[in-house]
């Protein structure tokens, strides 16, 4: 049996008071079902009807009801969605009462999964709707806005044409090397092809990349000796006094936390440790986290002292930081205890807040312009399917060189099939499950 044929049931809106309380059903019988417990005959759709949602004769609720006739509706089945007062107790009551005439309530993503199923939107398409619901910063909701709204998809079309083409072409040259008048697919013209392809592929996946800044956020150590500054550094960018300050040397021993939005990019800020040779084993444990934030760091301030000349403890930070290979800024704070600069060094004063040339020089090293932001694969399943892509692509090319053409059509069709999978073209039954499953219920 199909499991789509059951009709599902489930309060779209947050279970929690409100004015108003939305529950969705979706599927074939929920007109039939529905008309069981509303006043009103339901004969128009799109069209919104005032009545009562009744348990027999007892009135449970007045509501408002609209009925989408699939397959113009979200999940591509009938659905009807009913406004009731934002009581809980009603919203439960309501959905019992369904669930007692045979409907089954809607796990999560389940309205979604639907639509996907019933071809109203791609797999893009439905990873885009989560991402929308989780959006906290305008720059998160416009990129998912772009997905939702197929803008994104559109990026792989001319890539699965291409790519469909030259596949098509290659598989008649291979069946029927007898006709004479069967343009002939060259090894240069494959050369040619996938070389246009991997660069098409590689832009994408350096916009995925920097798409991860904005969605994700940014990863900021401060580090640097003790002393120098980081905790009063931490409490100026985030504007709040959160991290204890000292003149005592080793103040900081756990790191602490924190979150700004810097023009609209999140900054997930960690003040550490600051890093010398220690006997304290308190202290000694602060270092090694300090440590370990490098690698998950997308960016480190290195704090260094500007009244001060960099100490051989320093140095051996800043060699460090530079085999991690990790961005880096070279932070002299404490400007203010001096009289003459340096004009490529980078100075603030954390003490007097005097810190908008760093922020300027964070925005520099992410290069992103959030005004311009436009359509782009950000997900991590899209983004491992990108780099498959590419990588079968890569292949083919290099097939190409020495092998015959069937072989370099086994990775070209790779490369074709993984990018179908981005959108649910081709893609296997739990993938989506574990998509979906991310879902919120009622989505
Ligand atoms: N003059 C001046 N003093 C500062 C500045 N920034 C911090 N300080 C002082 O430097 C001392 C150490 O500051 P913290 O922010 O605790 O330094 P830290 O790097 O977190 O130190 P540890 O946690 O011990 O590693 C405190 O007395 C601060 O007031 C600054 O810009 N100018
Ligand atoms: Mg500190």
């Amino acid at each position: 049996m199909n499991q789509f044929n059951q009709t599902i049931i489930s309060l779209i809106t947050p279970p929690l008071m409100g004015a108003i309380a939305v529950i969705r059903l979706s599927g074939d019988d929920c007109l039939e079902i529905t008309e069981k417990f509303f006043s009103r005959k339901i004969d128009k759709p799109r069209y919104a009807y005032f009545g009562e949602i009744r348990n027999g004769k007892e009135a449970i609720d007045q509501v408002v009801l609209v009925y989408y006739k699939g397959p113009n509706s979200f999940t591509g089945e009938d659905v009807i969605e009913i406004s009731c007062h934002g009581s809980m107790l009603i919203a439960q009551e309501i959905i019992s009462l369904f669930v007692s005439a045979g409907v089954r309530l809607a796990e999560r993503g389940e309205f979604s999964s639907r639509a996907f199923y019933h071809g109203k939107i791609d797999l893009v398409q439905a990873e885009a709707i989560n991402s929308l619901i989780n959006a906290v910063t305008p720059e998160q909701k416009k990129l998912s806005l772009f997905s939702l709204e197929g803008e994104t998809s559109k990026l792989l079309s001319p890539l699965l044409e291409k790519m469909g083409g030259l596949l098509a072409n290659i598989e008649v040259n291979i069946d029927y090397p007898e006709y004479l008048d069967i343009e002939e697919v060259t090894k240069e013209r494959i050369d040619v092809e996938c070389e246009e392809m991997i660069k098409v592929l590689n832009e994408l996946l350096d916009k995925s990349d920097r798409s991860q800044y904005v969605m994700n956020g940014i990863n900021i150590a401060l580090v640097g000796s003790p002393n120098v500054g980081k905790s009063s550094l931490l409490n100026a960018l985030l504007n709040q006094d959160k991290a204890i300050v000292s003149s005592i040397p080793g103040t900081t021993r756990d790191y602490v936390e924190g979150n700004i939005s810097l023009n609209g990019l999140p900054l997930h800020l960690i003040d550490t440790a600051g890093i010398r040779e220690a006997n304290d084993p308190l202290e000694k444990m602060g270092i090694d986290r300090s440590l370990k934030t490098f690698d998950e760091a997308d960016l480190i301030l290195f704090l260094l002292d500007a009244s001060s000349e960099m100490s051989q403890e320093e140095k051996k930070l800043l060699s460090l930081i530079k085999e991690k290979n990790k961005k880096y800024l070279l932070v002299y704070n404490k400007k203010d205890l001096i009289k003459t600069y340096d004009e490529n060094k980078l100075y603030i004063s954390a003490l007097n807040k005097d810190i908008n040339k760093l922020k300027e020089a964070i925005l520099k090293e992410f290069d992103l312009n959030l005004n311009a932001l436009s359509p782009t694969l950000f997900s991590s399943r899209e983004r491992g399917l990108l780099n498959k892509a590419r990588d079968n692509l890569v292949k083919a090319r290099d097939d190409n060189k020495y092998l015959s053409l069937d072989l370099v059509s086994v990775s070209l069709k790779e490369a074709y099939d993984t990018l179908k999978e981005i959108l649910g073209q081709s893609v296997n039954v739990d993938l989506e499950k574990e998509i979906f499953s991310h879902f919120c219920v009622g989505k």
